[in-house]
């Protein structure tokens, strides 16, 4: 039995980024399917969302922490680039990524394709340039790059892949085929078990 805990819904964006870092680094783990803003949530996370993680009698929550705990505290590939400079251009996208991208594919347009959020067409129809806009400079990167820092996947990719995913889902997805640096991204992050492993069943 692992000592090692993934608490959280496997439809978040963010409980799939821990789960493709914890198989990245080859780390066995008992997933608990929790709910947000559930007690049993409450009990890890005061905020309530997921995920919260725990490594035997510690626990943390905010998916980045957790990312950089699990890169660090376990043997396995490096989630993050040696390098000081690939390793800021890595921190500024996950800064982006959980401050605009996460925000307006997922919140502003995905939740309410999928019905978890009631429609909302103005937030949504504001949704859409956006998304073009932050697909560009995504694409500026990985038209040039193989991934968001570098020549191998690190942990901005993990954050950015689960949200691409669903957008890919809904009708919108088909504006990502409008940027092939994306679309090529996406369809090599499809090659890994990591995220052939985390997929969540619809
Ligand atoms: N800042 C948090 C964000 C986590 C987050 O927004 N999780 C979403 C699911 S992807 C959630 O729990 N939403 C439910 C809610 O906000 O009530 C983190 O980095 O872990």
């Amino acid at each position: 039995m692992s000592d090692v805990t993934l608490y959280g819904f496997p439809l978040s964006t963010y409980v799939r980024t821990i789960h493709m870092a914890l198989h990245e680094k080859g780390v066995a783990f008992e997933h608990l399917h929790h709910a947000p803003n559930t007690s049993e949530m409450l009990a890890v996370n005061p905020t309530g969302k997921v995920p919260a993680f725990s490594h035997g009698d510690f626990t943390l929550y905010e998916t980045l922490a957790i990312a950089n705990y699990i890169d660090e505290a376990f043997d396995g590939p490096a989630l993050k680039p040696s390098d000081v400079k690939q390793r800021g251009i890595m921190n500024q996208w996950i800064s982006y990524i959980n401050a605009y991208v996460f925000p307006t594919m997922i919140h502003d347009l995905v939740l309410f394709r999928v019905e978890i959020k009631p429609l909302n067409q103005a937030v949504l129809d504001a949704a859409i340039p956006t998304t073009k806009d932050q697909l560009s400079l995504l694409d500026a990167t990985l038209a040039k790059s193989e991934y968001l820092a570098g020549d191998t996947a690190s942990l901005a990719d993990y954050f950015l892949y689960p949200i691409i995913a669903f957008l890919g889902m809904v009708p919108e997805g088909s504006l990502i085929a409008d940027y092939p640096g994306v679309s090529a991204w996406k369809a090599r992050m499809e090659e890994k078990d990591c995220v052939k492993e985390s997929a969540p069943s619809m």
